[in-house]
């Protein structure tokens, strides 16, 4: 049986002034397991947005990889090493990217990743909230057990007070949390947000959630504010 590790690496990227916190996750050990590595330049832009993929880091240790699979997660696809694809929206959407190779040994390895393209007529975004490590979305145990060991962590990097009455959170799913009116978050402040049940603080807020928000292997939370325009996401994949 062929032994795997997976390892999550965590990257910062700065993009324009925004910084996003990604994850992305490659799978090492046995050496001659492939991997499938690609980068993305731009991360996120205003449609039409033209993004490069460069997939050259991809290895197959004792094979030659053979193919190169790109879905765009808008209905394209891709077939080339390094590929160049142009995305249009009329409203605000994170696309997933995913990239299959297949090698002389009849082996396959994916990864993935995420761009976000707003409309050609949205307004600049000044980032001041966002998401920040740990993005706890696998409780200890059993999650539905313990809901609130499942979280995530928001940021005020800005210099000023962001009043975040009426933001809202949502999964890939499209369920959604709004946090409550009143609610500030002072600059430099981070708060908490808890899948379960509890009582919010200043520091601290309850989703009340019935059952676990985030999948333990993929999933895309996107922060709103209040007016529904997407201020940031956080995207993480299974490997
Ligand atoms: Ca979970
Ligand atoms: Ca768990």
């Amino acid at each position: 049986m062929t032994a795997k590790r997976a390892l999550r690496a965590v990257a910062w990227i700065v993009i324009a002034g925004a910084t996003l916190l990604l994850s992305a996750c490659f799978t090492v050990a046995v050496p001659d397991d492939p991997a499938a590595v690609f980068s993305v330049e731009p991360q996120q832009g205003t449609a039409p947005l033209e993004v490069e993929f460069d997939a050259s880091a991809s290895v197959a240790s004792g094979a030659s990889i053979l193919a190169y699979s790109w879905d765009f997660g808008d209905g394209a696809n891709g077939t080339s090493v390094t590929t160049t694809h142009t995305f249009h929206t009329d409203v605000e959407r994170v696309f997933t990217v995913t990239l299959t190779i297949h090698d002389s040994q009849g082996r396959q390895a994916t990864a993935s990743a995420t761009v976000l393209v707003r409309p050609a007529d949205a307004p600049s975004i000044d980032v001041q909230v966002e998401f920040i490590w740990p993005f706890h979305y696998d409780a200890e145990g059993e999650d539905a057990a313990n809901l609130n060991d499942e979280y995530f962590v928001l940021q005020n990097t800005g210099a000023d007070p962001v009043d975040l009455g009426g933001w809202t959170v949502e999964n890939e799913r499209g369920f959604r949390y709004r946090i409550p009116n009143g609610f500030t978050l002072a600059a430099g402040a981070v708060v908490y947000i808890h899948s379960g049940a509890g009582i919010d603080t200043a520091q601290i807020l309850y989703w009340n959630a019935p059952a676990p928000v985030w999948n333990n292997n993929s999933d895309i939370a996107v922060l709103r504010d209040a007016t529904g325009t997407i201020i940031t996401y956080y995207a993480y994949f299974s490997c």
